[in-house]
C-alpha cells in the first residue's frame, strides 16, 4: 500500500515486478511519474537523476519533442499494419537508415520487439543460415561466462548469469561457453580497455578443439558485457575472437543491446573496437527506450544465402506479429534524427575524459575493490559484506534513489550509463552524490 500521493497506485499486489525484490519494493515503492531531459519525477515530487539512462536505453533523455510527436503522428496516422506479406513505409525507411549508421558489412535489418527477442532471432537464423549453406552440422551456440543475452530460452542458454539460468532446466543443448574477461588481479581499475585478457579469446581454440568447427554455428558476445557489472574487453581481445571465427567458418555475433546508439562514443561497439561481427543484436537505443523495439543487423552473404528457392516460398519461417510495428518504426526514425542532430554517437567520447576522472576519483572511498569505465559506461566495485553478497550494492541503490540519483547495481556492482546528453555538470552531481552515499554505507 502506498499513501505517498494521488498520483500512485493504491494496491500494488497484482503487478508482479520484473527482476525486482518485489516484498521490499511494495514496503517502500519508489514509484517515477514523470520525466524529461535528464531527470525522473517521484510520486513524492522530487526530482532524479537519471544516472542509467533507464535500463540502459534513453540515449537521448526523457519525453524528447521529435520522438513523442512521432509516435503520436503515427498513432493517429496508422496505428498498426501487418507485417507479414505486407509492409508499410517506415519500417523499410528505418531498416535503410540503420544500414547507414551501422558498421560496414551489415546489409539488412530484421525486426524484433527487444533484445531477447532480437538474440532469439538472431541465434536462429545463424543456424538456418549455416544449413542453407550446406552446414547443417553446425548447430552449436557458444556463449560467455558472466554474458547477458535477454531472458528467453536461446538468451538464458548462451548467457552466463548462474540465477537466470538454474531454476529453468536443461535450457538450449550442444551450448558451450567462453571464460568471462573480468580479472582483477590484472586489470583493476583500467582506464578505458584492460591490458589483459586478449588470450582469453584462445579458449574458442579450446571449444573447437573439443567439439569440432564442423558443429559450431555461432558465438555470441556483448562487445562490452552489461548487465554482469561492465566488464570492458581487454585490448585485442575481440580481435582474436574474430579472427578464430573466421578461420573456423563459425559467425559471430554482437550483441550490442547496450553498446549501440553512442553508448561506448561511436554509433555502434563494433566500431568503436574496429571489429565487424557477421551480425549485430540490438534493442534499447534503437527507440531510445520508447516504444519496445529490437533487431537483427546480418551480413549480405547471411541474408542472401536464404534467397533461394521458388520466388512465392516463405525464406525464413521466423517472426513476431509487432516486426517492424509502424509506432516503434516512427519512434525509431525520431531517434535516429535527434542522435544525428545532437551528435549524440561521439558524445560519449567527446565526455569520456571528463567521465573516466570523474569516475576515478571514487578510488578512495570505502568498500571500493575497482573502478572502470569506457564512453558513457561505469561501474564501481564493492567489496561485498561478507556472507551477504548483493546487500551494500543494494543499500548504495537505496541511499542514491533517497539523495536523487538513479544507479543500478548487479551483484556488488554500481553501473552507470546516463543520457548522452548528460552535462559535465550533471556528471559531477552524480559522482558527487555517489560519494556521499559511499563515504556513508555500512
Ligand atoms: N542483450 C543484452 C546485451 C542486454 O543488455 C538484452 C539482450 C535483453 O534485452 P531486453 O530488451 O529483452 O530486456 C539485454 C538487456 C541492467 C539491465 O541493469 C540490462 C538489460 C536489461 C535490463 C537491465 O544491466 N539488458
Amino acid at each position: 500500500m502506498s499513501h505517498r500521493s494521488a498520483a500512485a497506485p493504491n494496491d500494488l499486489r497484482a503487478f508482479w515486478m520484473p527482476f525486482t525484490a518485489n516484498r521490499q519494493f511494495k514496503k517502500a515503492p519508489r514509484l517515477l511519474v514523470g520525466a524529461k531531459d535528464m531527470h525522473y519525477t517521484t510520486s513524492d515530487g522530487r526530482q532524479v537523476l537519471d544516472g542509467t539512462a533507464g535500463l540502459w536505453c534513453c540515449n537521448a533523455g526523457h519525453c524528447r519533442p521529435r520522438i513523442t510527436a512521432a509516435i503520436a503522428e503515427q498513432a493517429a496516422e496508422m496505428d498498426y499494419a501487418p507485417a507479414f506479406q505486407v509492409g508499410h513505409p517506415k519500417a523499410f525507411e528505418l531498416a535503410n537508415r540503420l544500414i547507414g549508421i551501422a558498421p560496414e558489412g551489415m546489409e539488412h535489418v530484421f525486426y524484433a520487439n527487444s533484445g531477447s527477442e532480437a538474440v532469439e532471432s538472431a541465434l536462429k537464423i545463424a543456424i538456418a543460415y549455416q544449413r542453407a549453406i550446406g552446414q547443417g552440422s553446425r548447430t552449436r551456440l557458444i556463449g560467455r561466462e558472466r554474458g547477458y543475452h535477454g531472458v528467453n530460452f536461446g538468451g538464458i542458454s548462451v548467457g552466463g548469469i548462474v540465477s537466470n539460468r538454474k531454476v529453468f532446466g536443461t535450457l538450449l543443448t550442444g551450448v558451450d561457453h567462453l571464460p568471462h574477461t573480468h580479472d582483477l588481479k590484472r586489470n583493476a581499475f583500467s582506464k578505458g580497455q584492460p591490458e589483459h585478457g586478449a588470450e582469453l579469446a584462445d579458449e574458442l581454440e579450446r571449444i573447437v578443439t573439443l567439439h569440432d568447427a564442423s558443429t559450431i554455428a555461432a558465438v555470441i558476445v556483448e562487445p562490452v558485457a552489461g548487465s554482469t557489472g561492465v566488464l570492458i574487453p581487454p585490448k585485442g581481445y575481440l580481435q582474436r575472437l574474430r579472427d578464430i571465427c573466421t578461420k573456423h567458418g563459425i559467425l559471430l555475433i554482437f550483441d550490442e543491446v547496450i553498446t549501440g546508439f553512442g553508448r561506448t562514443g561511436a554509433a555502434f561497439g563494433s566500431e568503436k573496437y574496429g571489429v565487424t561481427p557477421d551480425m549485430i543484436t540490438c534493442a534499447k537505443g534503437l527507440t531510445n527506450g520508447v516504444i519496445p523495439m529490437g533487431a537483427v543487423l546480418t551480413s549480405a552473404a547471411i541474408h542472401d544465402a536464404f534467397m533461394s528457392g521458388p520466388e512465392h516460398m516463405i525464406e525464413l519461417f521466423h517472426g513476431y506479429t509487432y516486426s517492424g510495428n509502424p509506432i516503434a518504426a516512427a519512434a525509431g526514425l525520431a531517434s535516429l534524427e535527434t542522435y544525428g542532430e545532437e551528435g549524440l554517437f561521439t558524445r560519449a567520447a567527446d565526455l569520456a575524459p571528463h567521465w573516466e576522472a570523474a569516475l576515478h576519483s571514487l578510488a578512495d572511498c570505502p568498500h571500493v575493490i575497482d573502478i572502470r569505465n569506457e564512453g558513457l559506461i561505469g561501474a564501481v566495485e564493492l567489496a561485498p559484506i561478507p556472507g551477504e553478497p548483493t546487500k551494500r550494492a543494494f543499500q548504495a541503490f537505496l541511499a542514491a534513489f533517497e539523495a536523487g540519483v538513479l544507479i543500478r547495481t548487479t551483484g556488488d556492482i554500481i553501473a552507470l550509463s546516463p543520457p548522452l546528453i548528460v552535462s559535465e555538470a550533471q556528471i559531477d552531481e552524480l559522482i558527487g552524490t555517489l560519494r556521499r552515499v559511499l563515504e556513508r554505507l555500512a
